[in-house]
């Protein structure tokens, strides 16, 4: 397609030159061959008329009439000299050969298909007469045409030779160009410098080889620097990489909710890993966070425009709500996004629901999202940073509107394989869509060629498994892994831990020397809460001694509650606590202390820094950020942290009790190593997970996307310039 585009952009210019060309030189060249014709044929009546002139002059001055006519006749046996006459000093016709034209006579006017000369009789100064010759002119014509369709042949001809060998000289130079560009760009002749590209392409040497110098150098300075990142480095990092720049944040939860309450509206900011790693971005940038005005009293603290400023306290960049009905929260938010694609995701055997209505308002939803992106950006590239699966067929809606966007989207939770995502009615609209972004995010590599296979599976899109590209639709998207993380602790002691040990074990009526496993989850199937219980269960089964000296914390903040999956689950949760202590009874502690509800802050920082253990057993999770809000709060560098493979966060910490938790037996096996295992070896352990949380933290995982849209940003750039070097030497060539 490209060549044939390149080949059009020669060929029309040429096809309009050449036309015009022959527009105006074909009369010219009409013109001129008649001139050339007509003078030819008074050259030929001179010659005529002088080859006459002698014999006439004896024969008119002898009046021999029969030598005359005889002398006329043979002269007019030449093709185009149609005839000669005579004609005395009077002007009287007296002599003319056969086919003279009766109406032409001796004063020379002549009809159009005849050129007439005269030629002056005289002898020795006395004048006789004049020779009249008439020639045919018709023939002037038939070969002025002639001429003229040869030249027009001509000029097609080379327009058909000029076409091909321009064509070809495009495409092979375009060849030649994006070869050495690319040779370029994959630093072969940048690093090895100017001399070996070729000459046309030294002036652009220098910048490049610049260019990703500095990148090199900053990414490495990024990803190894010695210093921690902190919110100030993300700040720097957006003032340097995308000053100027406006920043659009897309997602479900917003980040500041204003709620009626009995004393008037108050403000709550939610707890949530996403509004904690999303915000230093917007607060260094003063962008824009779109998202869904949830609260009670959110539409009593909005502008016309549906804007407010915040945060409440310190105003530093405008929260943008969108309103939903129910209907379009029920269908978008609970039907699609959390009955389909939620288990459509994870592998916890809980069958996706799609309903026909809710894709419906999950698309509707989606435009809704994408209309206020569009509303709200100031320019045509601004740079939108999408969040999670709520938001699949937003890229691609607004990539249709804002197609210069830098669109960033992070996953926050698995991709199946593709015989998982294949049983999605809409999988191929999803995959579409999402292949708006210029650079989507999962939190493993895995995840990342999940993806990358599943694209492959349902279209058509060339995959470049090296550098993790797809293209499709003439469009480029990166898709990478970032694992989130949280916000490392501020102060590195808020809490003393054996002041928190006592307080948590008094609350919760538990002798100050009882070990304490903790479990911290939104109420979900996922999260293997089930599959706790009963390894606690086979623990005190195993190890009766642990029966009073032994409890675990299960604080489960209840989720999705109107969805009848999520009401099971807390159903059978309740049921199998309750039995499993009174299987127990005789304890002076309940082994299951069971808390379904919301903790604040405060109080979740309390409880990791009270147990001894933390167990997430997961069946399948994204990353899970609570493993590593519990190391981020062990500053006494004790505790276990027992963790199921099936999360992120396993892939990371090493250190912590991977277990399969299916595997009930195993996972009791494990909680008696973590309630067992000598401080020492936890030291260790938990010393190791600190430094990789403190280092790998929320703030890393911002500044790694920007940094690589920013580079993409760049690149885009780059490759404008090159089209814009590429064009002028088209221009140069044809
Ligand atoms: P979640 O499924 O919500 O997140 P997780 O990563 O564990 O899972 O985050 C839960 C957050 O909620 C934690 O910050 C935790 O402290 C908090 N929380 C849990 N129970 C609570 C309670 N009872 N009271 C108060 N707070 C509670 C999704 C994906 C994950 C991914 C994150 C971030 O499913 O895999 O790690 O997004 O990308």
């Amino acid at each position: 397609m490209r060549p044939l585009q390149l080949s059009l952009r020669f060929i029309f210019p040429l096809a309009l030159v050449l036309g015009a060309f022959a527009l105006v030189m074909l009369p010219l060249i009409d013109e001129l061959t008649e001139r050339w014709f007509l003078r030819d044929l008074d050259a030929r009546s001179q010659v005529l008329a002088a080859s006459l002139h002698d014999p006439m002059i004896d024969f008119v001055t002898l009046q021999d009439t029969e030598s005359i006519q005889t002398l006329l006749d043979r002269s007019v046996r030449d093709a185009h000299v149609r005839a000669i006459a005579f004609c005395d000093m009077s002007g009287r016709l007296l002599y003319h050969s056969g086919g003279f034209p009766s109406g032409l006579g001796c004063q020379g006017r002549a009809p159009p298909d005849l050129r007439v000369a005269e030629s002056a009789l005289d002898q020795e100064g006395v004048a006789l007469g004049k020779l009249v010759l008439a020639q045919d002119t018709g023939f002037i014509e038939r070969r002025t045409t002639e001429f003229r369709n040869f030249l027009f042949a001509i000029f097609l001809m080379m327009f058909i030779v000029i076409s091909a060998l321009g064509a070809w000289m495009a495409h092979w130079s375009w060849q030649g160009w994006m070869q050495s560009m690319k040779s370029l760009i994959r630093r072969e002749n940048v690093a090895r410098g100017a001399l070996s590209a070729p000459p046309e392409f030294r002036p652009l040497v220098g910048d490049l080889r610049a260019m990703l110098h500095e990148m090199t150098l900053e990414r490495r300075a990024q990803q190894h620097s010695p210093q921690a990142w902190t919110p100030e480095k993300l700040r720097s990092l957006l003032h340097d990489e995308l000053a100027g720049d406006q920043v659009l944040v897309v997602s479900n939860r917003e980040p500041y909710i204003h709620e009626q309450g009995e004393h008037g509206i108050s403000v709550r900011r939610p707890a949530s890993g996403l509004v904690t790693a999303v915000e230093p971005v917007m607060r260094a940038c003063s962008g824009t966070w779109i998202a869904h005005g949830s609260g009670s009293a959110d539409r009593l603290t909005v502008d016309a425009q549906d804007r407010i400023a915040v945060p409440p306290k310190r105003p530093a960049y405008t929260l943008r709500r969108v309103w939903l009905t129910d209907a379009e929260e029920q269908g978008y938010y609970y039907g699609f996004s959390n009955e389909g694609l939620w288990p459509l995701c994870h592998m916890a055997h809980v069958r996706p629901v799609f309903r026909t209505s809710d894709w419906e308002q999950y698309v509707a939803v989606n435009q809704r999202f994408a209309d206020a992106v569009v509303t709200e950006a100031r320019g045509d590239d601004p740079v939108v940073l999408v969040q999670d699966y709520h938001f699949a067929l937003l890229p691609k809606m607004v990539r249709e509107k804002l197609p210069k966007a830098t669109i960033i989207m992070f996953w926050h939770i698995p991709w199946p394989n593709p015989e998982a995502f294949g049983i999605c009615p809409w999988r191929e609209e999803l995959l579409e869509g999402l292949l708006g972004n210029t650079l989507l995010g999962f939190h493993t590599p895995f995840h990342c060629k999940n993806f990358l296979d599943t694209i492959d599976r349902y279209l058509e899109a060339r995959i470049e498994h090296d550098a993790s590209t797809v293209s499709y639709g003439g469009e480029l998207t990166q898709v990478e892994p970032y694992p989130i993380s949280i916000a490392w602790p501020e102060s590195e002691v808020p809490l003393d831990v054996m002041q928190c040990r006592r307080q948590v074990r008094e609350e919760l009526g538990i002798p100050p020397q009882h070990q304490l496993a903790l479990g911290v989850d939104r109420l979900d199937y996922t999260k293997g809460i089930v599959e706790r219980f009963q390894a606690i269960d086979r623990l005190l089964e195993k190890h009766p001694e642990l029966i009073g000296k032994f409890s675990l914390l299960q604080i489960a903040a209840p989720s999705r509650s109107s969805l009848d999956e999520y009401q099971s689950l807390e159903a059978r949760v309740r049921t199998l606590a309750t039995a499993i202590n009174r299987k127990y009874d005789n304890a002076n502690a309940p082994p299951l202390l069971l808390r379904i509800e919301h903790f604040d802050e405060e109080q979740l920082a309390r409880c990791y820094r009270a147990a001894d253990v933390c167990v997430v057993t997961s069946l399948h999770d994204g990353m899970n950020l609570v493993a590593k809000e519990f190391i981020a709060s062990r500053d006494d560098e004790l505790g276990v942290l027992l963790l199921s493979q099936f999360t992120g966060a396993a892939r990371e910490l090493h250190e912590a009790l991977i277990i399969n938790p299916y595997h009930i037996e195993q996972g009791a096996q494990a909680l008696h190593r973590a309630l067992t295992m000598p401080e020492a070896e936890q030291r260790e352990r938990m010393r190791s997970m600190r430094t990789r949380v403190r280092e790998f933290n929320v703030y890393r995982w911002a500044g790694l996307m920007l940094l690589d849209a920013a580079r993409l940003r760049r690149r885009q750039r780059v490759s404008e310039k090159i089209h814009s070097h590429s064009r002028q030497g088209l221009r140069r060539a044809s």
